[in-house]
């Protein structure tokens, strides 16, 4: 219990924690705060620890502070379109609810299964509807938080206008528990998307994804524009038992989703591809023709990050601005290339966002440590293509401590001066999470 409590999604570091708490209401976390702070001790919010840069990873003798207790799901308000949510609730029984009333919740992940809200709100998790949804930032209308203080904080009360001053909720929102812990949040809910229609592209190089994007966005709006390379779909088919999108073979392949409106909307979306297909950006293309093929194709892109899991791929969640992900992704693919000729490396990712993920495996015959390390200084020649891009280091999974090395790759000092103040504010002890975000205390 203490091992798995002690890491998430990542494997590079051993867990060792020295207990695990499990309180049922915010005044029993601000008592353990208080405790923390007495006895110097170091606490690390848990929630479903699905996370992929180690910011619930408790390696050094930390308390683990879990949620899982803390889980409950209100009746959905349907005058204000909101639903209140502890922070251990699960993010697919949150959707499941909204659903149930009618409305959406479309913040949407692979790992939607097992992460908890509060830990979606502490990474400000993105997933697969960014590019119409936004990220989770988006959706909270109010948050409750225990400081590392100790203090109960309302942020904005489930408010729609409220200009009084700083919005401390944003802070919060994508904070890695690093200045409190998330207890209790207000979502936002919307209108479900209207029949939704998957389509699978086959690309002809990468250089034709930004043009294939451009040309159907401008049919319709999309639900979501997604990736994977060629070595995605086999090891996906091979270990996963998902079958080919067609028989066709291109280099990439895109994932796109949108609503179907009305007759007009297939047609126009149709004259987009055949218009790809005649220019030659596209090679093939399958469209969903029910929910079941639209669930079938979209595990073509959902499955890939689990089905990798076996090689304890060292992960890279990248991005820059649309537009210039053609160049990030070619700059950061000839690093890898040349340094490790023979690696196998896996692109995929939300590319309508800019968000690419970037999963190298490892040799079956490295050991774990040595892998870890060469990968390491790998990572300083693709930090230092993404800092010439103005990119980030961490597009959707955080910092936590896999990350904090390199957060100067996108912060600049003064900024992340400030972000200690800040961390000083909320947390005077320095009691919450720490080593994560910062390298160095
Ligand atoms: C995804 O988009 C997740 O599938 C996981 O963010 C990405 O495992 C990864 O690298
Ligand atoms: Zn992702």
């Amino acid at each position: 219990m203490l091992a798995s409590y002690g890491q998430d999604w990542t494997r590079f570091a051993s867990p060792a924690p020295t207990a695990i708490v499990f309180p049922r209401s915010s005044t029993e976390i601000a008592a353990i705060v208080h405790h923390a702070r007495n006895h110097k001790l170091a606490l690390v919010p848990s929630g479903g620890r699905t996370g992929l840069s180690g910011g619930a990873v408790a390696a050094n003798g930390e308390v683990v502070v879990s949620l899982d207790k803390m889980n409950t799901v209100s009746d959905v308000n349907l005058i204000d379109r909101t639903i209140t949510v502890g922070a251990g609730a699960i993010t697919q029984q949150i959707q499941e609810a909204a659903s149930a009333a009618g409305l959406f919740y479309p913040v949407d992940f692979a790992s939607s299964g097992s992460s908890q809200i509060g830990g979606n709100i502490a990474t400000n998790a993105g997933g697969i509807n960014v590019i119409r949804y936004g990220m989770t930032r988006e959706w909270v209308a109010g948050l409750t938080v225990v400081t590392g203080a100790g203090d109960i904080i309302e942020l904005n009360k489930g408010l729609v206008k409220n200009n009084t001053g700083l919005d401390f909720r944003h802070l919060f929102i994508g904070s890695e528990g690093i200045l409190g812990f998330i207890v209790e949040a207000t979502l936002k809910l919307c209108a479900p998307p209207k029949d939704p229609i998957v389509m699978v592209l086959g690309l002809s190089d990468m250089s034709a994804i930004m043009a294939v994007l451009e040309r159907i966005q401008s049919a319709t709006p999309l639900l979501a524009y997604e990736f994977f390379s060629e070595l995605a779909v086999t090891k996906v088919v091979e270990h996963a038992g998902v079958a080919r999108p067609f028989a066709t073979v291109t280099p990439f392949y895109a994932l796109i989703e949108f609503e179907r409106n009305d007759e007009q909307t297939e047609v126009d979306v149709f004259e987009a591809v055949e218009n790809c297909m005649e220019r030659g950006w596209v090679k093939d293309a399958v469209m969903s023709q029910s929910v079941a093929q639209a669930r079938a194709l979209w595990r073509l892109r959902e499955d890939i990050s689990e089905t990798l899991t076996r090689w304890t791929p060292y992960k890279n969640d990248i991005s820059s601005t649309v537009s210039k992900v053609p160049i990030l992704l070619a700059s950061v693919d000839a690093v890898v290339h040349e340094r490790y000729p023979d690696w196998e490396v896996v692109w995929y990712g939300h590319i309508g966002d800019g968000n690419l993920h970037l999963n190298i495996l490892k040799p079956e015959d490295l050991d774990i440590a040595e892998f870890k390390a060469r990968c390491n200084t790998v990572s300083i020649d693709i930090f230092e293509a993404i800092q010439t891009l103005g990119g980030s280091v961490s597009a959707e999974h955080g910092v936590g401590t896999l990350k904090a090395p390199y957060l100067a790759y996108t912060k600049s000092e003064s900024e992340i001066a400030a972000m200690r103040a800040v961390k000083a504010i909320f947390d005077p002890d320095g009691v919450l999470n720490p080593g994560k975000v910062f390298a160095t205390p």
